[in-house]
């Protein structure tokens, strides 16, 4: 690939005087220009000393083997507390190049008045040889090669920099070293070079503030001419190879991450269940009561769903075989999705691998960078996540507060969007409004869509959901749920008019990209959905009575907590107590989740328990009974 030579140089115009501000260059790749160029420009006009009136940038093609490739310099820094000490190191290391009238050197460096360049000194006769005296010889055409596509955006390098240029200038003819103090006023560091003892940065050579500074290449005739010297410094190409970094560790930035979450108690570990999910379950060798389950209607292990999915896996197998699209539709398939849509009342339905990968399938895939989505601060995760994806302006309204909603969506009038909320809140427990949403979406003329994961078997005298619940008969557009809560099993669904399931049939990538569920997992939802919508509202009522007495026994134990939900959240607000109390309850034989950041905002940590209809009222009572306890005792 070519190469160019891109060089910068920006000054002021203060009258008619031009003063330098910055100047840098790089030996580029073609395909780097442009970027390079703006990093250029950039540092042209955000230098401390003010923006530049003038900037030339200056681009040659150059040939590949007109380059030179040093290695940089060893580099070693010398740390002084002041500067005479500086000066002192500084001394030193001209003495070890043989120059023995080093003070003089040192007062000519910081007397001379300011160049664009450096002098070339005979260190014998201490002459100064270039030929202009004012400007002084700049040493051009050199970069450092790239390690990786990083473009340093950020001001000058003066180490860098430097580093480079000290290379080519300690291999030029002649030349056996070279001492440098910076000119910026803030930058004190400077350095002596050369090709014995490397690059000695000394910490102080100059008092801060000073606008002395410069560079000496110091000059032994051994080979060639001065011409020689110039010429290599003026002219010659090169390219300098910076010693690799030590080799990373990729693992550096996991162990970091482990122990910090450790440290502030937001460490997470999977917790190993011996039985099936009941209202008791064998943890640590211990029966414990199940308060944090979304099995809210105990189907999960019901015999009769068991029975009908086993039957069903006889028939058509464990695995699908095939994402839905190609070979994953079964009779299984098709039959729960027309249950589904009966169920909620929609023309039709579909469903996906999980309620996670719903959301992310329908709202990346309705929404995109034109589109605008209204999003309750209490969202789920997977809603969240769905927003992200589809790229579209994300507007985030205070929780269920619709009068923000209304304002906010005005804000954005005549723009083709979202509203998108949860039914029931996940940490919450608490139910969206759902008529004034409604009614705000149907105003601006935006699509609505909610979040029935909680919701669905919970809510509504039949446990229909939210719309029953509100006796609603007008539903968003887009009414999703998961099959793994009430339901008891496993996967994510969507329910709306037609062409809405034929549009994310087509669009929704993360239904198109996936196998499709087990037959068996499809049998088991259709068997819950039959329980429920045959014979077993029963259970939901049943949840429903546990709801009304767990908040009297709440009530009883000093705990303000109320929920219309199966869901109620305890805050505690620390996260080491939340935790701590989550263990005691455990010990006492109660399952009940710890909820902290990120799921909640920090200092909001929570006891999240979950009711189930076979919950039996002794239980609530007694673990009312423990947590108004263990809460009263921190
Ligand atoms: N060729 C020859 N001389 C130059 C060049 C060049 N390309 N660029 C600058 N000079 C001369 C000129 O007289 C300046 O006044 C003087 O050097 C100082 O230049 O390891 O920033 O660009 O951290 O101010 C040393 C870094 C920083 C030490 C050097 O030099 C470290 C620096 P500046
Ligand atoms: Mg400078």
């Amino acid at each position: 690939m070519d190469l160019f030579s891109l060089k910068m140089r920006a000054s002021q115009n203060k009258g008619r005087q031009s003063t330098h501000i910055s100047g840098a260059e790089k030996i580029v790749r073609s395909n780097e220009i442009y970027q390079e160029t703006t990093s250029l420009l950039r540092r042209a006009l955000t230098r401390p000393l003010g923006e530049a009136d003038f900037i030339n940038i200056k681009l040659e093609r150059t040939a590949d083997d007109e380059i030179i490739y040093l290695n940089a310099l060893p580099v070693q820094t010398v740390e002084v507390t002041h500067v005479e000490e500086g000066l002192q190191e500084a001394q030193k290391r001209l003495e070890q190049l043989g120059a023995l009238t080093n003070e003089r050197i040192l007062d000519l460096l910081l007397q001379a008045p300011a160049m664009r360049g450096a002098m070339i000194l005979d260190i014998d006769t201490l002459t100064r040889l270039e030929p202009d005296q004012t400007r002084g010889v700049r040493a051009t055409y050199m970069d450092k090669v790239k390690q990786c596509s990083s473009i340093n955006y950020l001001d000058k390098n003066h180490f860098e920099e430097a580093l480079v240029l000290a290379t080519k200038v300690a291999h030029a003819p002649n030349i056996i070293g070279e001492i440098c103090i910076s000119d910026d006023p803030d930058y004190v560091t400077g350095y002596v070079a050369s090709k014995k003892f490397g690059y000695v940065r000394i910490t102080k050579l100059k008092h801060f503030g000073s606008h002395l500074g410069g560079r000496i290449f110091l000059y032994k005739q051994t080979e060639g001419t001065l011409q020689d010297t110039i010429r290599y410094l003026q002219e010659q190409k090169v390219l300098v190879q910076f010693e690799q970094s030590p080799k990373p560790n990729k693992w550096a930035k996991i162990d970091e991450s482990l122990e910090q979450l450790k440290n502030l108690n937001l460490y997470r570990t999977t917790k190993e269940i011996h039985s099936a999910a009941d209202p008791h379950v064998l943890y640590n060798k211990q029966q414990v009561a199940m308060m944090a389950s979304n099995n809210y209607l105990n189907f999960a292990n019901d015999e009769r769903v068991k029975a009908y999915a086993l039957s069903v896996g006889q028939t058509f197998g464990i695995g699908s075989g095939g994402s839905r699209l190609t070979t994953g539709t079964t009779t299984v398939h098709n039959t729960l999705e027309q249950k589904l849509a009966v169920f909620k009342g929609t023309e039709d339905a579909l469903v996906f691998n999980s309620g996670y990968v719903a959301n992310v399938g329908i709202i990346s895939a309705l929404c995109s960078k034109d589109d605008v989505i209204f999003s309750d601060e209490l969202n789920h995760a997977s809603i969240i996540d769905g927003c992200k994806m589809s790229q579209a302006q994300i507007v985030v309204y205070k929780h269920n507060d619709m009068q923000d909603l209304e304002e906010k969506v005005r804000q954005h009038a005549g723009c083709r969007g979202l509203i998108v909320s949860d039914a029931v809140f996940s940490m919450d427990g608490d139910i969206v409004h759902l008529p004034e949403l409604l009614r705000i979406a149907n105003q601006y003329e935006l699509f609505s869509m909610i979040d029935e994961a909680h919701s669905t078997g919970v809510l509504g005298q039949t446990g229909r959901g939210i719309c029953e619940h509100f006796g609603l008969t007008q539903k968003p557009d887009i009414l999703m749920g998961t099959l793994s809560k009430a339901l008891g099993g496993e996967g994510g669904f969507v329910c709306g008019e037609k062409r809405l399931i034929e549009f994310l049939k087509n669009k929704a990538r993360s239904f198109i990209f996936s196998t499709s569920l087990s037959p068996v997992t499809m049998a088991s939802s259709i068997a819950a959905l039959t329980l429920l919508m045959e014979e077993e509202s029963k259970q939901v009522q049943k949840l429903q009575q546990n709801i009304r007495y767990f908040n009297a026994c709440l009530a009883r134990h000093g705990i303000h907590t109320r929920s219309e939900t199966a869901i109620f959240p305890i805050i505690i607000g620390d996260e080491k107590k939340a935790m701590h109390i989550s263990e005691t309850l455990l010990e006492q034989g109660y399952y009940i989740s710890a909820i902290r950041y990120p799921t909640v905002a920090k200092g909001s940590a929570r006891l999240r328990i979950a009711l189930m209809a076979d919950h039996t009222q002794q239980q609530l009572d007694d673990v009312a009974s423990s947590i108004g306890q263990l809460v009263k005792e921190i």
